[in-house]
């Protein structure tokens, strides 16, 4: 079988970036990634690209940059596919107003392969996935009949009927090159990623291009949890799995099939824990002593991310002591 137009596309940007190094800015490890898929399907993903789901696995592709996405590590799935993760912690939904970072209170980031076309910030290549999460009323650990899945509603566009119940999939306007000024929100494979960024501060998805120290990437968080059948509020403390699902049906008279790329999975950190176990404790205040007034881009227990560890970092540890545990 010859290789799609959009199968030669993302062999083209791996070729581009052979020997690129991961730049990522700030302190992050693999626990804050997604450690473990359960379940995936690449039906109607791009051929070559839609074997291998645990490329979602741990680091985004080192070599993005929001006009050229790195496509050396990625699973591709169209309509009917998805991927399903679950991490070291349990997916905690995070206050608003702690982290200066995280002022909104978002819990993970769904990094894709969408990029910036000719540069211009107000039109991207997209190719929304929506995002649901799963909790484990089973306490098994994986995805079983008694998982509770809920859909996490996007704002922008939102897929309720006149009767407020989510249905998908997306018209087929939301494929492909288009404007994201206003941005998509909501949905996964939307918004581009910088290598120059930090993977785990969550961009301002309703504000057009990428913010802050932020590496990019589609942020989510669970207060946008609803029933499926009756696109009602549910309200969540934890969940423990992430799916993606492809949103749309279409094609694309030059690039075939729409489907979804996903590189990486972070879980947002809660604000003082230096050590990504979920919890501020004894451990994120030792750390901090150890590393007091050392400065640095990487550094643990730097709190608060401007480069140095210092009495802001402390009093962050301890306003947050035992949030989390
Ligand atoms: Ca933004
Ligand atoms: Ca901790
Ligand atoms: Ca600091």
């Amino acid at each position: 079988m010859r290789p799609s137009p959009k199968a030669y596309l993302l062999l083209l940007g791996m070729s581009l970036l052979l020997g690129a190094h991961a730049q990522y800015r700030g302190y992050f490890t693999l626990q804050d990634f997604a450690t473990v898929v359960h379940n995936a399907s690449g039906v109607n993903g791009v051929p070559g690209f839609n074997t291998n789901p645990q490329n979602v696995l741990g680091y985004p592709a080192p070599g993005f940059t929001p006009t050229q996405p790195d496509n050396s590590k990625l699973f591709s799935f169209g309509w009917g596919g998805f991927v399903e993760v679950s991490f070291a912690r349990p997916i905690a939904n995070l206050p608003a107003g702690v982290d200066p970072h995280n002022p909104e209170g978002y819990d993970l980031i769904v990094f894709g392969n969408p990029f910036y076309v000719g540069g211009n910030r107000c039109f991207a290549w997209v190719e929304p996935g929506y995002v649901e999460v799963g909790v484990d009323r089973s306490g098994s650990g994986v995805p079983d009949a008694q998982t509770a899945w809920y859909l996490l509603l996007p704002s922008h566009p939102d897929p309720r009927d006149a009767s407020g119940i989510p249905r998908f999939p997306l018209d087929a306007q939301w494929f492909g090159n288009r404007s994201v000024c206003p941005p998509i929100v909501g949905y996964a494979d939307v918004t581009p990623i910088t290598n120059l960024g930090h993977p785990l501060i969550p961009d301002d998805p309703f504000t057009p291009d990428i913010q802050g120290l932020s590496a990019g990437g589609d942020p989510f968080k669970l207060e946008w949890a609803v029933d499926w059948n009756t696109g009602q509020p549910v309200v969540l403390e934890e969940a423990h799995f992430v799916r993606v699902v492809h949103a749309l049906n279409t094609s694309h008279p030059l690039f075939g099939r729409s489907s979804t790329e996903i590189t990486a999975i972070a879980l947002v950190r809660r604000y003082g824990d230096t050590n990504a176990d979920g919890c501020v404790n004894d451990a994120d205040l030792l750390t901090v002593l150890f590393q007091f007034g050392q400065t640095g881009d990487a550094l643990a227990g730097d709190v608060d991310r401007d480069g140095v560890v210092n009495d802001t970092d402390l009093l962050a540890v301890l306003f947050q002591f035992g949030s989390g545990c």
